[in-house]
Order: C-alpha cells, then sequence, then structure tokens
C-alpha cells in the first residue's frame, strides 16, 4: 500500500513537515475553498502540489500530491436540476487540470446534502482520549425535536422515539445547539458554511427523489464523465456513505457490496472505481469487507483504512470510532485482502498495483490536546494509527514471503 496522508492544506494544524515524519509519502488533499461547482484551475491545482512538495524551509518535502479528496459532485449534479448540466462540463474541466497536473486518482461521493455525520466529535473513552460517535438516539432527537421533519415518525420505532423524547427532555440549550453545529456543519471537508435555514431549504429539494431516481441520477453522472477520465488516464473512486444508512429522509445509494456492483457495472471501465472506506462500510455488519476487497477488488482504487465499533448488530445503529486494530472489522483480514489485490496487479503488469491508503480519522490522544485539532484528523492519532496499518504489512508481508508468495 502506498502511505498517504490527508492534508487540508495551509490552513491545516498538521503540517507538511509532519507528514514526512510520518513515514508518508502521500498526501491526500482538496481546494476546499473552491465552491462545488466551480472549475479547478491549473494555477490552484499547482500551487497546492507547491505547498505539499516543499517544507518552510524551502527544502523538498518528498511528498507528492497523490489523490485528489475529493472533487465535489455538486448537489445540481445529484438531483439533475439547475444547472447540472454545466456541472458537468465543469467536472470534466477539472478533472483534465487535474490530469495535466500529473494527479491521477480523484475520489468522489454522492451522499445528499450531508456528506459523514457525528453527534459527538469529542467522546471520551476510558483512557482519556477522545474519539467521534455517531448516538442513533441523539440523532432521532434531533430530527424529531429540532428539525421537526415532516414523515420522521414513520422512519423510526416507537421505543426509539419514546427513547429519544426521554434524551431530548435532558437536554440544555447548549447540548441542543452543539447536536446541531455537529450535525450540520461540523466536520471537516463537508459543508461547513451551512446555516439551519439553508439546511432545511437543501433537505426539501430530496422530497421528490428516492433511491431508485439517485441512484439513476448516480449512473447517469457516471455515463458523462468516466469515459473522458478514462480518455486522460485518471482513476475516478466513488466514497461510501458514512454512515451507511438513509439519514434525515434523504436516499442513500452507496452503502452496501450490491450498491458498488451496480456501480462498477453501470459503466464497465478501469476509470470506474471504488474508495473502500473501511470505517463507513463497517457500521453494516451485512458488509464482509476483506470478502468484498477480493470480489471488486480489481476496482478499488483508493483506501480509507480505520475501525469501528457497532454498538448493535441491526441497521440504523449507534457506533463510534475504535482505534485501529480493535473495533468490529478485522483489519488483518482486510489488509491480507488487499496486499493479495495487489499482487495479482502486479503480475498482471498493472501500474496502479500500489494502492494509495490513508489512515483515517484518529482519536484525539497526548499532544493533539494542545492542538485545535480538525475533527477526527488529530496529528498523534493518526500516526497511531498509520504505525499499526504499517506493522500489520510489513508482518504479513513477511509470512507471505516465507510461504513463497510474491509478498
Ligand atoms: C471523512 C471522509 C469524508 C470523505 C468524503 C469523500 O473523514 O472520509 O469526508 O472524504 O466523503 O468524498
Amino acid at each position: 500500500m502506498k502511505q498517504t496522508w490527508r492534508w487540508f492544506g495551509p490552513v491545516d494544524v498538521v503540517s507538511v513537515e509532519d507528514i514526512a515524519q510520518a513515514g508518508a509519502t502521500g498526501v491526500v488533499s482538496a481546494l476546499h475553498h473552491i465552491p462545488n461547482g466551480a472549475v479547478w484551475t491549473p494555477e490552484d491545482i499547482s500551487k497546492r502540489q507547491h505547498e505539499v512538495g516543499f517544507r518552510a524551509d524551502g527544502a523538498a518535502s518528498g511528498l507528492t500530491w497523490d489523490v485528489v479528496e475529493s472533487l465535489p459532485v455538486s448537489e445540481d449534479i445529484k438531483k439533475q436540476d439547475g444547472d447540472w448540466r454545466a456541472h458537468i462540463e465543469t467536472y470534466k474541466t477539472s478533472m483534465a487540470n487535474i490530469a495535466a497536473a500529473g494527479i491521477q486518482t480523484i475520489c468522489y461521493n454522492f451522499m445528499p446534502v450531508l456528506d459523514w455525520t457525528r453527534t459527538d466529535l469529542t467522546w471520551a473513552l476510558p483512557n482519556g482520549s477522545t474519539c467521534m460517535r455517531f448516538d442513533l438516539v441523539d440523532f432521532v432527537a434531533f430530527d424529531l425535536f429540532i428539525l421537526e421533519r415532516a414523515g420522521v415518525a414513520e422512519d423510526f420505532s416507537a421505543d426509539l422515539q419514546e427513547a429519544a423524547a426521554a434524551r431530548f427532555a435532558q437536554m440544555d440549550e447548549a447540548d441542543k445547539s452543539a447536536l446541531m453545529a455537529n450535525l450540520v456543519m461540523g466536520l471537516p471537508g463537508a459543508n461547513q458554511n451551512l446555516s439551519f435555514d439553508g439546511f432545511k431549504a437543501l433537505l426539501a429539494h430530496y422530497n421528490s427523489i428516492d433511491a431508485a431516481q439517485l441512484k439513476s441520477n448516480l449512473h447517469a453522472f457516471l455515463e458523462l464523465v468516466v469515459p473522458e477520465a478514462e480518455k486522460l488516464g485518471l482513476r475516478l473512486c466513488c466514497h461510501p456513505d458514512d454512515p451507511p444508512f438513509p439519514l434525515l429522509g434523504l436516499p442513500r445509494v452507496v452503502s452496501s457490496e450490491a450498491d458498488y456492483t451496480d456501480l462498477v457495472n453501470a459503466v464497465d471501465s478501469p476509470a470506474n472505481g471504488i474508495t473502500l472506506c473501511s470505517g463507513s462500510l463497517g457500521v453494516n455488519a451485512d458488509v464482509d469487507l476483506p470478502g468484498m476487497m477480493s470480489r471488486l477488488g480489481h476496482r478499488v482504487h483508493f483506501l480509507h483504512l480505520r475501525n469501528v465499533q457497532r454498538e448493535a448488530e441491526t441497521m440504523p445503529c449507534s457506533f463510534h470510532e475504535a482505534a485501529h486494530l480493535e473495533g468490529s472489522t478485522d483489519m488483518v483480514a482486510l489488509i491480507d485482502a488487499i496486499l493479495t489485490e495487489e499482487n495479482k496487479r502486479r503480475s498482471q503488469g498493472r501500474s496502479d498495483w500500489n494502492i494509495p491508503m490513508r489512515p483515517d480519522h484518529g482519536h484525539q490522544i497526548a499532544d493533539d490536546f494542545n492542538r485545535r485539532v480538525q475533527p477526527g484528523y488529530p496529528l498523534i492519532g493518526r500516526l497511531r494509527g498509520l504505525a499499526e496499518l504499517r506493522g500489520i504489512e510489513a508482518a504479513l508481508s513477511v509470512t507471505r514471503k516465507a510461504q513463497g508468495g510474491a509478498q
């Protein structure tokens, strides 16, 4: 695996020096200041490449910008509404500019309105560190009593609604505002400037779009952009829904292996690929991640490795982000399946055998408490995750070699 690190650019509290010292060799980044639907110009792209490539003292960092995460798909494209055709053209132009700069992998997602969603960004663990958590009862309380969404009562069981009412009764104003902020605009990469009214308006736009329609819009998007991506030598890779179930009445269509099978079959091209995020998909007990890697691995262009602890085996459920080697996903089995796929690619002569992986999220630990970390993206917590994942890869490679395999 190629060890990469997500970097939010010069505003990030983690520096390029930190990333190089963590042992990563590649960077995953995006131009978050460019509004969705606008072109990423060659100048903007090259500026970020320069920021990645050089340390503050002017020396080369040894890092390259390997993956764009994300080139956002506009709401208009997801809804096939308004300026969506113009946005497709813009998307193609941005892809061409990214390819011309030598970057080959582009991650995107197709989640309506909300990107990833958590109710608590600093949930205390017994050892004093913190992690992010999704509490289903808090979430239902938000949906029922803060958002007061029409139709909410049909989405959840009577028991869950009762638990949410009891929880809401205990919340003070500060708890309510924190929950709302976490859900609507708290997370890096998500809609951080959205007001509550703006958020409600965005939700309302999806009243007439069900899952079948959204999936058909996703496939239409792929039909329009994948041939262009293939010509440019790019690999597009769709990130799964996080969490992998519908929220706030919004459809979600990239939540399971079956959804990904539909996605890869929609346009048969190496440019039409998958971001395998073990944390997002791992919330669903029905997803067999090592199995999915062996069945769909030929289209996996990017890996997000992290673990979650499911707090129930039925969906939807509460969950929290576990340490990378703890939690519900068997990380050793998953990395073993990844190494098998990489070996297969090597024997097929594929130039993309070294799949970019980033340690996704991390607990806030040790010195992280002294920096204003982006939720989920602390330095030391991710460094711990990267070190553990790298250790597994090294150990498995030695065993494989001893057994006569390639690595
Ligand atoms: C969370 C991330 C997501 C992801 C985007 C990909 O940490 O994994 O924000 O980057 O959804 O498009």
